[in-house]
């Protein structure tokens, strides 16, 4: 890459850095945690926050942006469930920006909100580089897209805080090899936890809501009990 080209786009990603602090410090301040999604196109994360959206808002104040090249069509199947969810049309951006979500975020009252979900463009590398303020990113990878994946995206698995296989309905007839799978992500993350979940089944759906509910209480009582740190409802 040309000088003056890496130049641009180190001060892009700086910029993003900052914005996406002052997001993080917003979001802690109206005490809603935030769960971001990334995968590859397809994966299966508008499907996931879909049923997670149904399974959470009768107990909990859900939200939801997300992020397309060109159509609002993952926005209007969010919206099904009843929840409030903003589109954000990216034209030919490949990923999410925290200064996109910001704009989105206008208007809205973040402290009447206890989860805000942000599924990001369906891409696998440009999102690895922006940080959105997010509390937790989560990687989705389907089991018909190949076991070797986080070898070949060690940058998004390397800033995700969960990696979640969907589509395990699917495993035996995709011939997924769950130990190739996993034995490419400990490569690359031995650390990272992994849940498998069915959209269509509902096969882990309630490990990954227990799992996440649980970071954010941990995340919530971390808050409250830091000097300076206020109380908030618990989740
Ligand atoms: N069998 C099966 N199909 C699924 C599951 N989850 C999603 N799908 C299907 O996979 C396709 C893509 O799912 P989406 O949820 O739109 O995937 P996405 O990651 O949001 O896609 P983009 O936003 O375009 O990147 C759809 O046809 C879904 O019905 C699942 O658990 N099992
Ligand atoms: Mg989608």
């Amino acid at each position: 890459m040309a000088p003056r080209i890496v130049e641009v786009r180190q001060n892009v990603l700086k910029k993003n850095d900052i914005l996406a602090r002052e997001l993080r410090e917003r979001f802690r301040q109206a005490g809603v945690y935030v769960v971001s999604l990334v995968s590859s196109p397809g994966a299966g994360k508008t499907t996931l926050l879909r049923d997670t959206l149904a399974r959470l808002r009768d107990r909990f104040r859900v939200a939801a942006l997300v992020g397309d090249l060109a159509t609002d069509n993952d926005g209007r199947r969010l919206g099904e469930t009843g929840v409030p969810v903003r589109q954000i049309t990216t034209g030919t951006v490949c990923h999410l920006e925290a200064e996109m979500v910001g704009r989105a975020l206008e208007g809205w009252d973040l402290s009447a909100l206890d989860f805000l979900f942000i599924e990001n463009v369906g891409n696998l590398v440009c999102p690895a580089s922006y940080d959105l303020g997010e509390n937790l990113r989560v990687v989705l990878f389907s089991v018909t897209e190949g076991e070797d994946k986080p070898l070949k995206y060690p940058t998004i698995v390397l800033g995700a805080d969960l990696a979640v296989v969907t589509k395990i309905d699917l495993a035996e007839a995709a011939g997924f090899d769950r130990e190739a799978f996993y034995a490419a992500l400990g490569r690359v993350r031995p650390d990272l936890p992994v849940l498998e979940v069915s959209a269509r089944t509902g096969t882990g759906m309630s490990a990954w809501l227990s799992w996440m509910e649980e970071q954010a209480r941990a995340a919530r009582a971390a808050v409250a009990g830091a000097p300076g740190g206020r109380e908030r409802r618990g989740c």
